[in-house]
């Protein structure tokens, strides 16, 4: 039985989140591993949580590595050693979120635009490690997600590759993200545009033929998908089961 962690009373999604990242944690996060990438998103705070849960022994030599501001600020506010990929380039863990895994551990991943510095982080480290609600546990991609492949592009290339993904790679309905109120494009931490382009059940089921079709665009920086990089994808049900996908 897991420690239900805080008392506050949490919805069933968050519960499910949670469910999966303390498991994850507990089968991943050893005694001996002293660098741990930290992911972006709603599961992660669940990550962090369940670390600082193993106690400040066990956490006082280790170093965490955010995938962006948001897993920066969780680190610091946790009181856990602040560490940049630069200056730790392998990692022994990292635990990330999803917008979607397939039944090969393929995912989408950058509905919060960090996927460029989640994929340094993911290939950094020695076991990558997906968290998430039920929701994203999907036999294909693009079932669940419907935004599409989250792609960071440079601001100078984005109508070019908007219309190479509309007009050659078959992805009419790709569009320029927009934030909020539609108050000019999201900006990425590194300064770049986010282009999500839908691919139909056929396309998507080779999904690293389409990883590297965009990625030979000029001017993208990374594509959301990361295929063949998870080892294993934790996913909370409903029912408090955890679905563990190898
Ligand atoms: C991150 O978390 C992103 O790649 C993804 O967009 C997001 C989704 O996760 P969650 O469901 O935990 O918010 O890793």
């Amino acid at each position: 039985m897991l420690d239900s962690g805080s008392a506050v009373a949490l919805s069933p999604i968050e519960t499910s989140k949670r469910l999966a990242a303390y498991t994850a944690v507990d089968h991943h996060v050893k005694p001996e591993h002293t660098t741990i990438g930290i992911g972006s998103g709603s599961t992660v705070p669940y990550v962090v949580e369940r670390i600082v849960q193993q106690g400040v022994e066990a956490n006082k030599n280790r170093v965490f590595i955010p995938t962006g501001f948001q897993s920066k600020l969780l680190i610091i506010e946790a009181g856990l050693n602040l560490g940049d990929v630069d200056e730790f380039p392998s990692i022994d863990v990292t635990i990330d979120g999803a917008d979607e895994v397939d039944k090969d551990l393929n995912c989408i991943k950058g509905g919060g635009a960090c996927h460029l510095r989640e994929k340094v982080l993911a290939e950094a480290a020695k076991t990558f490690i997906v968290v998430a609600d039920y929701r994203k546990n999907s036999e294909y991609l693009g079932t669940t997600w419907a935004p599409g492949v989250p792609i960071e592009v440079v601001p100078v290339a984005y109508v070019r590759v908007l219309r190479h993904l509309k007009e050659v790679l078959g992805s009419p309905n790709a569009t320029l993200r927009m934030a909020l109120k539609k108050a000019g494009p999201v900006v990425t931490d590194n300064g770049n545009f986010v282009i999500d382009a839908p691919f139909d059940r056929e396309k998507m089921m080779n999904s690293s033929k389409v990883l590297t079709q965009i990625k030979l665009l000029t001017g993208v920086v990374e594509v959301g998908l990361f295929c063949g990089m998870a080892k294993a994808a934790y996913f909370g049900n409903q029912d408090g089961t955890v679905a563990i996908r190898r």
